[in-house]
């Protein structure tokens, strides 16, 4: 049966080229009697062999090139996909190694030596956490952009002993800095850029009351919080506008945990 079916299958385009080819052979064959060489290999049938032929090869340059192309494609994806996961390490190893110059940072150029240390250049170290104590000043909003552009984020207050240390900080220095304290979002209802409510205050008196008194004037609508260095116990935050320019503290993971 199978047999039969190849066999067929075979036999019929071969008899079809057969019979066109030789259809005109002869018709034209009987119409030139005369012709002594009418029946041997004329030219238009060699014509139509060749024709049979191209054809033949047209057909296997299509199969070939379909296969070829549907290649190419294969391997374009392919490579499309190696490219974006080289792009992926590309930016994860970068990442990690501005980390890397941050806390070891090249300390000897010809031998490339690195020197690690707890904090980036020009942060302090406190109980396992990096602190940026800015000298310029931005609004909350930029300060907080920046704080996370330096691989940290405005700094969160969590302790008495954190309090403690950015309160004695900031009276050192002796000028006001944002923290990462906000009711932008919601009126009244404090929140550290982290989205976490606080689990401890340290409120001045009559703070906070939305208003930021300033040279004798008062401002409405005041939603960021403001370490008051003036302040002369723990109790140092304040709110204040947004809009206004203030120095900054910034916190990050230390490189040597608190142990
Ligand atoms: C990307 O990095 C991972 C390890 O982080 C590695 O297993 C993978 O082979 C890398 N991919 C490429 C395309 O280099
Ligand atoms: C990039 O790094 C993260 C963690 O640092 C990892 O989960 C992820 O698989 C990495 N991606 C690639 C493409 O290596
Ligand atoms: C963030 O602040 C630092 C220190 O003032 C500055 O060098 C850096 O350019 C700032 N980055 C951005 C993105 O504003
Ligand atoms: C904060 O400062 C940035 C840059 O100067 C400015 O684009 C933005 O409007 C300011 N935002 C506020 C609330 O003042
Ligand atoms: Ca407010
Ligand atoms: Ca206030």
């Amino acid at each position: 049966m199978e047999m039969d079916g190849i066999y067929n299958g075979l036999q019929k385009p071969s008899e079809d080229v057969y019979s066109t080819v030789n259809q005109p052979q002869s018709r034209r064959a009987r119409a030139e009697q005369g012709d002594p060489t009418a029946g041997k290999a004329p030219p238009y049938r060699r014509a139509a062999l060749v024709l049979a032929g191209l054809c033949a090869l047209s057909v296997a340059a299509n199969i070939f090139l379909t296969a070829y192309i549907s290649n190419l494609t294969v391997e374009r994806k392919q490579i499309q996909y190696r490219h974006s996961e080289l792009e992926k390490n590309y930016s994860n190893i970068s990442e990690k190694y501005s980390a890397l110059d941050q806390y070891c940072p090249i300390t000897d150029t010809s031998s490339k030596e690195r020197v690690c240390k707890a904090c980036p250049q020009n942060w302090g170290l406190f109980n396992g956490k990096c602190y940026y104590f800015s000298t310029d000043r931005m609004n909350w909003t930029s300060s907080r952009h920046n704080c996370t552009s330096l691989g940290g984020h405005m700094v969160i207050i969590e302790s008495d002993g954190e309090q403690e240390f950015i309160q004695s900080q900031v009276r050192r220095i002796g000028d006001f800095f944002w923290i990462g304290l906000s009711d932008e979002v919601t009126e009244g209802e404090f929140l550290w850029v982290d989205n976490t409510p606080p689990s401890t205050t340290y409120w001045k008196v009559n703070e906070p009351d939305n208003t930021l008194v300033f040279k004798g004037n008062q401002y409405p609508n005041a939603d960021c919080v403001v370490i008051d260095y003036k302040a002369a116990s723990l109790q140092s935050w304040g709110d204040g506008l947004c809009s206004v320019l203030v120095r900054r503290v910034c916190e990050t993971i230390s490189a040597i945990p608190a142990g």
